[in-house]
């Protein structure tokens, strides 16, 4: 018989998203640019489920019912485009072309309408969850017309993670809002990693502890608050000793850290959306900033820093524990509000409740916390921001103490903490009614006649300030 569904790019992501859908008793027909991977595909796993395995493009398309569903899991960018370029003129309308791959939304967008066009439906789907994700269950966000999400539906639930009961997927919204949803979560990863290397800097450099200690402490961290997929992995790579030198692994990598672009989509995005992201946004900076090796060493020999001062006392770790979790709430309502904002823009009517609830399970920043978030949307669907719902109100109230200790301490000290100390100053920012923008307004109008609104007045205002003084009304 003919397979139900189709995975076009059999590299790690897109050969362990086929065997996930084949152990649901789905059959998979499978095919790869090169055909030598998809030969050894089947020799590697062609029992474990009902595949059939093709070398052409044209076998690929016959061996599936109608309409046709077919998975493309190659490598983000051009390569999507050559794969729809050759399959469209081997598809009937109404087939469905599925991109897996971490395409950045606008490309999912020209994408769909240009799929439209030739009577083909397009999704673009977000996977989260690495290889081990795909394989056992990812969290999977996908975006496109609804229609075409029901023929694939059952099959996507099948194979996602699930958590207490609930499939971590959920049709997001039209066009490119799954890969939207997709790209703002892989920025909430780079904001928690950046978080939990601070709070690492912190117990290294000021506390003086070793990374064994370090992550004792986080194995700890992970049964409270904080308990996620990231918290517990800290533990266990600041345990793993290096089979070279005998002390820990993480003392001989080097610190700088690589990226593939998504977090800095994400940002850039913010920036057009006129959102502010500073904890992903530092984030991406950081990792920026890791990557001049070089200069930081030659910097390390000429600026000169504090004097070491005091040692840390005993609470300075749990002060560090709760100037992350507030941190991390912070970074988390800046990307829902992101997403809020691109979902107003956009007309995507995203449920920002249904994200936090798809990413408690299988993908890298699951976390007991979404459980919280989840809960917020659910009273409130449409929050401004997270940090006005009581629990993490008085969640962020409770922390604060500790938080601007952690601040003063890593200023002291000479630690840099820009994550930690973006979000507290995004906090204290948030919560001021009047801010300093008026000043900015009226040097504005003093050099470029840009306006300005009045407290107690309506209407646009300019002062004559190279001529008389004297305000005039403008509109
Ligand atoms: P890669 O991103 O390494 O892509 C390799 C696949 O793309 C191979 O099947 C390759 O075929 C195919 N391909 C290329 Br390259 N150019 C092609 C072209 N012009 N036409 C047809 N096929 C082409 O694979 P991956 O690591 O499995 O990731 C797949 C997608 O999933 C990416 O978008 C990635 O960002 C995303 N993703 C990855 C992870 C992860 O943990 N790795 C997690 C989440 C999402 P060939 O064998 O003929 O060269």
């Amino acid at each position: 018989g003919q397979s139900r569904i189709g995975v076009t790019g059999l590299a790690v992501m897109g050969a362990n998203l086929a065997r996930n859908i084949a152990s649901r008793g789905v059959a998979v027909a499978v095919h790869n640019r090169t055909g030598s991977k998809t030969t050894e595909f089947m020799s590697e796993f062609g029992g474990e489920g009902d595949f059939t395995g093709t070398q052409s493009l044209q076998e690929f398309v016959d061996a599936l019912e109608t309409p046709r569903r077919i998975i493309v899991m190659v490598k983000a960018g051009k390569p999507v485009d050559s794969v729809i370029d050759e399959l469209t003129p081997l598809l009937d309308k109404g087939d469905i072309i599925i991109d897996a791959g971490n395409s950045h939304f606008p490309d999912t967008v020209r994408r769909t309408a240009e799929c439209e066009a030739n009577g083909i439906r397009f999704m673009g789907v977000g996977v989260s969850g690495g290889e081990e994700g795909a394989l056992l269950g990812p969290s999977i966000m996908p975006g496109g017309d609804p229609e075409a999400y029901a023929e694939v539906k059952d099959i996507f639930e099948s194979i996602a993670a699930v958590v207490d009961g609930t499939p971590c997927v959920v049709h997001v919204g039209p066009g490119g809002a799954g890969h939207y949803v997709k790209m703002v979560h892989n920025g909430i990863e780079y904001a928690d990693m950046q978080l939990i290397v601070e709070a690492y800097d912190l117990l290294t450099q000021v506390a003086g502890l070793d990374a064994h200690a370090i992550g004792t402490i986080f194995e700890e961290w992970n049964t409270g608050d904080l308990e996620s997929f990231l918290i517990e992995i800290t533990g266990k790579v600041l345990a793993k000793v290096d089979e070279k030198t005998g002390g820990p692994l993480v003392d001989v990598i080097v610190d700088q850290a690589g990226q593939k672009g998504t977090g800095t989509w994400t940002a850039i995005d913010a920036l057009g959306l006129g959102i502010p992201l500073t904890g992903i946004t530092e984030a991406v900076f950081a990792r920026g900033l890791s990557a001049l090796r070089a200069e930081r060493a030659a910097a390390a020999k000429t600026l000169a820093g504090p004097t070491p001062a005091k040692k840390a006392d005993e609470s300075l770790v749990d002060d560090i524990r709760q100037a992350l979790y507030a941190s991390k709430v912070v970074a988390y309502a800046q990307g829902f509000a992101q997403m809020r904002a691109a979902s107003v823009q956009n007309g995507w009517d995203l449920h920002l409740g249904e994200m936090a609830t798809i990413w408690r399970g299988g993908c890298i920043i699951r976390a007991q916390f979404l459980n919280r978030i989840r809960d917020a949307y659910a009273e409130h669907p449409d929050l401004d921001n997270l940090l006005m719902v009581p629990y993490f109100t008085e969640a962020v109230a409770n922390a604060q103490d500790a938080w601007r200790r952690v601040v003063v301490t890593a200023t002291e000290q000479g630690v840099a903490i820009p994550a930690f100390s973006s979000s507290l100053s995004y906090y204290d920012g948030y919560r001021r009614e009047r801010g300093p923008a008026n000043l900015i307004q009226g040097l504005r109008d003093f050099f470029g006649a840009h306006t300005y609104q009045r407290v107690d007045e309506e209407g646009a205002f300019h002062t004559r300030w190279a001529q008389d003084g004297t305000e005039v009304r403008t509109d």
